[in-house]
This record gives structure tokens, C-alpha cells and sequence, in this order.
């Protein structure tokens, strides 16, 4: 049995589901085929709330049309070749078992976070077809487009006496908004409606502006030069997007952005001082394997700017293709791809900026490009689902090393990255008091004898409610800092302060949210930021760090 419906592919649900305080960016309707299989029966109503479920908790690591990314597909027959069964024959008792439990590999156990109701639909929802994604071009980037405040009328220099360098960008996730704080003084200075879940934030090479994406595709633009921290310009990229990034090369500092589509998978450029779109190239193709599978959701993950070309790195997460785009023609970007390993997902540069280093995590490895040359250095195996964010550079006896966390099991991996003996090789490997992986940051700073990983993940409470210091010079763990009182949820992702000498660490997915900033020579807790405007934080970005890939 068919039946027509018509498919959004908005957020409101989810931004129900959040409790959001930000809108959602704009619904687009287009009828579609989205069949009901005999014996399954999801309502109208349930499929809208199904479908924002999954877009908000499963597409991350499924795909958003559920063939499969980081975790495995979930279609109702399996795919050829493909080893995971199909939902169908999983049946509605062996999806919930997952959705209930998670898995070692990295998958988190949503019982208590969905409703029973909530995995329940799911367990039927995803028995059926998937929906088709409706398309999403240059024509629906322009029409979403706002500019607030046009270039001349901004401010020419700061209106205040602060220090924009150590100014942080903290992610509100659940209430759709960035919070702008004073790193030297702490004190809050805009609650911004950003849209819906927030990602990542990325400073502007002049260190001026913040641009932040969200899972609605929308990218906002804050400009630190009022007083308050203020928005001028918003535009959606996509449905659903992860990752933004400037121009950062001499000569094109904060002049083109460059936003990575999840759906539809596209990489589009933009004005950065407008956000005007400027142009839109589809990332589908074949896979690094070679010519035999083509992929139309090639997602874009990580990107970065390089500081010493005019090039930007984009990773097409399903084709495993590391895809250098020269910027110096927006309008025709030159694109080179270079096939890696499957599925690409975050990553940062060495210590020299040179080499960029990005997690292949089904494959369990860390990809090595030497940007200038545009080439694949070295596929280097390090451990199950390496999760590195942008990673942490270190130095010790052992030579330059770039740190991964992973996912999938409890293990930090050093790469040494200097010329020598080792080099491009995992040198070193340690492991987090207690069981299990769960992490997803690292951070080190140039100035600090110290390296923070979270843990959470993990499963188990006493560890996903804490971080863990090492020392950089002899990777001894140092210090387990745990959850003080009044703040309770999960600590997520680390980030140090302009001066080196503090860490930033978010409280969330508990019932007392909260910013812990900790003294980096001590490791003792030095404030805790809180307040209702404190919502579920999670990436902290400090302008200066950020702007200048430090970490
Ligand atoms: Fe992230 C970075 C994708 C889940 C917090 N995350 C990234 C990047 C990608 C990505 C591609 C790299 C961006 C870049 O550098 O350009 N993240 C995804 C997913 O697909 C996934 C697995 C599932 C999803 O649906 O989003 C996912 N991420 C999470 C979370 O659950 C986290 C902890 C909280 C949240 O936002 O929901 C989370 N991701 C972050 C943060 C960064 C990030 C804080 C930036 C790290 C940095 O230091 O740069």
C-alpha cells in the first residue's frame, strides 16, 4: 500500500522536542511518495514527529536518507553487499534493543533522553522507506537570505574598549541561541537567536566576526564591534548542515565563507561579509575506492581554512575524498579530490599548519594531507572511531605530536608529525582511567603542559560527568576533575582561553547546566558560569584560538 504525503523537511518538531527558544528557519514542502507498509501504520501526524526525530538524533551518524554513514544504514531491506541487516527483518523488538542500549562501537543509548512514545514510533518509523529530501539550490539559498545590516553601516572600529581576541562564542544547543561572553572578565554580553542546534562556530580571519551553523542549515553572522555583540546577516545553506569556515589567506581574509551541506550535500560559497550566496556545487560522486559506487549523499564534514594557500579542505564524509577547493574563482571553484578512506569526519592542521589530519572513522583512521601540495601523505590505523575534533598538537621527547581521542574504545593515539624516525606514524598510545571510549574532544594549547579528553559518550555516568588531564611532557595522567556542585549533565569539549592558562569545559544533557573554567596550572575550578540563559552548551570557541587554529 502507498501513500502521498507531504514531506517537510523542517526542524519544528525537533524544536519542540528541544523546548527551542529560536526559530527554525523556513519549512519547504514538496509532495513526495512515502510508502506505509502493510502491517506498519505511522499516522500523518507520527510521520512529521518521526521524521524530525530522526533528523535531529539519528541522521548525524545514518544519513539523512538512512543509507548508512558512521553507524550503519537503516533501510528496510539491506542494501547489496551491504553486512547490516534490514530494519525489517530487526523488526520492531531488535530496533529497539539499539535504540534503548546504544552500542560499544559509539552508538548512545537513548532510553531516558527519547520518551517511550518517541522510540516506540521510531521502532516503526524506520521499518518504512525513507522520505525523499526535497531539492535545495542556489534560488532557496537567496530567497532565505538576510542581510541585517548592510557593510555600510556597520561600525568602522570597535564601540567598546574589550578584547575581542579573548571573547568566546558558546553554543546554546537546545535553546538555538550563541552566547558571547568576555573571556577576561566573564561577563555575558549577547544571547543570540542563531537557529535551530547550533554545531560549530568559526571566527573570521580579521578576528571580527562569528559565523555560526546549525543542523537547520541556517549560518548567522555576529559582528563583535557593537557594544553587544550583534547579528547581520543570516542565510540557509541547506536542510541540515555541520560545518563553516572563511576565507583566511593573505589578500582574502574574511572575504568568501564556505558552508558544508548534510542535506542536500553541497559545498556553497558566500560572501563573508554579506552572506550572499555566490555558488552551489553538489559533492556527489564516486568513492575513494575507486569507480564503482556512486554516491549522491556525499556529506560535507569538516572544513577548514588553509593559512598558507587560498584553499579551503572539505571532507565528503561518504566518499571518503579529502576536496581541496581553490577559492580565487567563487563562482567556479577549482576542486581537487583526493581519495582517502571512508567516512571522513573531523579533523585539524599540525603544529605548522601544513598537514592537515582528519579521522576516517569507519575505517578507524587518521588521514594525513599536505595541504600546499594537495596530497594524501598517510592513512595511519589508530583505534576504533578516532573522534579528534580538531585535535590537540603536543611536544615532547617523542617530537611534534597531533592527538586523537576515539569513540569507539578507551585509547589516545599520538601521530608524530615532525621529520625523523616515526614520522606519520602513531608513536605512542594511553589510555583514560575506567572502561569503555565515549570521547570526543582533545585540547592542548602552545603554552599549557597539559592535555584535556572528555568521555561523553560513555555510558556509564561516573565517566561521561568528568574530563581528564595528561602531562604533555611525559603523558602521565595527571588529574581526574569531576562534576562540582550545582552543575550536573555531561562535560563535553574543552577550549583554552587566548593566554593558554584557563580551559572552558560545557556542562550538558543533565539537569544543571553550566560553563566550568578551569585554572590550567592548578586544575583547580576557578568560576561556573550559570544562569537561564546557560541552556545545554556544548563547543566553546575562543575567537583568537579559533581564528588562528590553535589548539
Ligand atoms: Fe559534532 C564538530 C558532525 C554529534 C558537538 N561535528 C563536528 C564536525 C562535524 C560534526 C562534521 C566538524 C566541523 C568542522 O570542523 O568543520 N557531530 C556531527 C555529527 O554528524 C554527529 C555525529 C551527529 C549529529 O547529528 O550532529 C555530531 N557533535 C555531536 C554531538 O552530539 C555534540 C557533542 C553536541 C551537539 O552539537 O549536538 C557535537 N561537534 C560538536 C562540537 C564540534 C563538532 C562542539 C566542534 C569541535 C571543535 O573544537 O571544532
Amino acid at each position: 500500500m502507498k501513500k502521498k504525503h507531504l514531506i517537510y523537511l523542517s526542524i519544528a518538531g525537533s524544536m519542540a522536542l528541544f523546548s527551542c527558544g529560536g526559530s527554525g528557519g523556513e519549512e519547504k514542502p514538496v509532495e513526495a511518495e512515502a510508502p506505509v507498509t502493510d502491517g506498519i501504520v505511522v499516522t500523518d501526524a507520527e510521520m512529521e514527529q518521526a521524521k524530525a526525530i530522526y533528523f535531529d538524533r539519528c541522521a548525524g551518524c545514518h544519513g539523512s536518507s538512512r543509507l548508512g554513514a558512521t553507524g550503519p544504514h537503516l533501510l528496510p531491506e539491506a542494501p547489496e553487499g551491504n553486512p547490516a541487516p534490514g530494519t525489517k527483518l530487526l523488526g520492531a523488538a531488535g530496533l529497539r534493543a539499539f535504540i534503548e542500549n546504544g552500542t560499544p562501537a559509539g552508538m548512545p543509548e537513548w532510553k531516558g533522553i527519547m520518551t517511550e512514545q518517541e522510540i516506540e514510533l521510531m521502532t516503526r518509523f524506520l521499518q518504512l522507506d525513507p522520505p525523499v529530501v526535497p531539492p535545495f539550490g542556489l534560488t532557496e539559498m537567496n530567497e532565505s537570505w538576510k542581510l541585517i545590516v548592510p557593510v555600510a553601516d556597520r561600525p568602522t572600529k570597535p564601540q567598546h574598549s574589550r578584547n575581542i581576541d579573548n571573547y568566546f562564542g558558546v553554543i546554546m544547543r537546545d535553546a538555538g541561541k550563541v552566547a558571547v561572553i568576555d573571556g577576561d572578565t566573564k561577563e555575558q554580553l549577547a544571547v543570540l537567536p542563531t537557529g535551530f542546534a547550533v554545531h560549530i562556530l568559526r571566527g573570521s580571519a580579521s578576528g571580527r566576526y562569528i559565523y555560526s551553523v546549525g543542523r537547520d542549515g541556517r549560518v548567522t553572522m555576529i559582528d563583535t564591534y557593537y557594544d553587544e555583540p550583534k547579528i547581520v546577516a543570516e542565510v540557509r545553506g541547506a536542510f541540515d548542515a555541520r560545518s563553516v569556515e572563511v576565507s583566511k589567506f593573505k589578500g582574502y581574509e574574511d572575504k568568501y565563507l564556505v558552508f558544508g551541506g548534510y542535506s542536500p550535500a553541497h559545498i556553497a560559497i558566500m560572501d563573508a561579509q554579506t552572506l550572499e550566496p555566490i555558488s552551489v556545487t553538489p559533492t556527489a560522486g564516486n568513492a575513494c575506492d575507486g569507480d564503482k559506487e556512486f554516491i549522491e549523499e556525499a556529506r560535507v564534514a569538516a572544513i577548514v581554512a588553509s593559512h598558507t594557500d587560498p584553499v579551503w579542505i572539505c571532507n565528503i564524509k561518504e566518499r571518503g575524498m579529502v576536496s581541496i577547493v581553490d577559492y580565487t574563482d567563487p563562482k567556479a571553484p577549482q576542486i581537487t579530490e583526493i581519495p582517502t578512506a571512508r567516512f571522513l569526519h573531523d579533523g585539524g592542521f599540525d603544529v605548522t599548519g601544513r598537514y592537515f589530519l582528519v579521522a576516517a572513522n569507519a575505517a578507524n583512521k587518521i588521514v594525513v594531507i599536505d595541504v600546499p601540495n594537495k596530497k594524501l601523505v598517510e592513512i595511519i590505523e589508530t583505534g576504533t572511531k578516532p573522534h579528534p575534533g580538531r585535535g590537540a598538537n603536543i611536544k615532547n621527547d617523542l617530537g611534534e605530536l597531533w592527538v586523537t581521542s576515539h569513540l569507539g574504545e578507551n585509547k589516545l593515539s599520538f601521530i608524530k608529525t615532525d621529520e625523523g624516525e616515526g614520522q606519520w606514524t602513531v608513536v605512542k598510545e594511553i589510555t583514560a582511567p575506567g572502561n569503555g571510549g565515549g570521547a570526543l574532544f582533545v585540547k592542548s594549547h602552545p603554552k599549557s603542559k597539559h592535555l584535556w579528553v572528555d568521555r561523553t559518550l560513555n555510558p556509564d555516568a561516573a565517566l561521561h560527568s568528568v574530563v581528564d588531564v595528561f602531562d604533555t611532557k611525559t603523558l602521565e595522567h595527571k588529574k581526574t576533575l569531576t562534576m562540582p556542585e550545582g552543575a550536573d549533565g555531561r562535560m563535553v569539549h574543552m577550549e583554552y582561553n587566548k593566554a593558554g592558562d584557563e580551559v572552558w569545559v560545557s556542562v550538558f544533557m543533565g539537569e544543571k547546566s553550566a560553563i566550568l573554567v578551569y585554572d590550567d596550572k592548578t586544575l583547580e575550578l576557578k568560576q561556573m558560569i550559570q544562569g537561564d540563559w546557560v541552556q545545554n552548551p556544548t563547543g566553546k570557541f575562543n575567537m583568537y584560538n579559533t581564528t588562528h587554529d590553535i589548539y
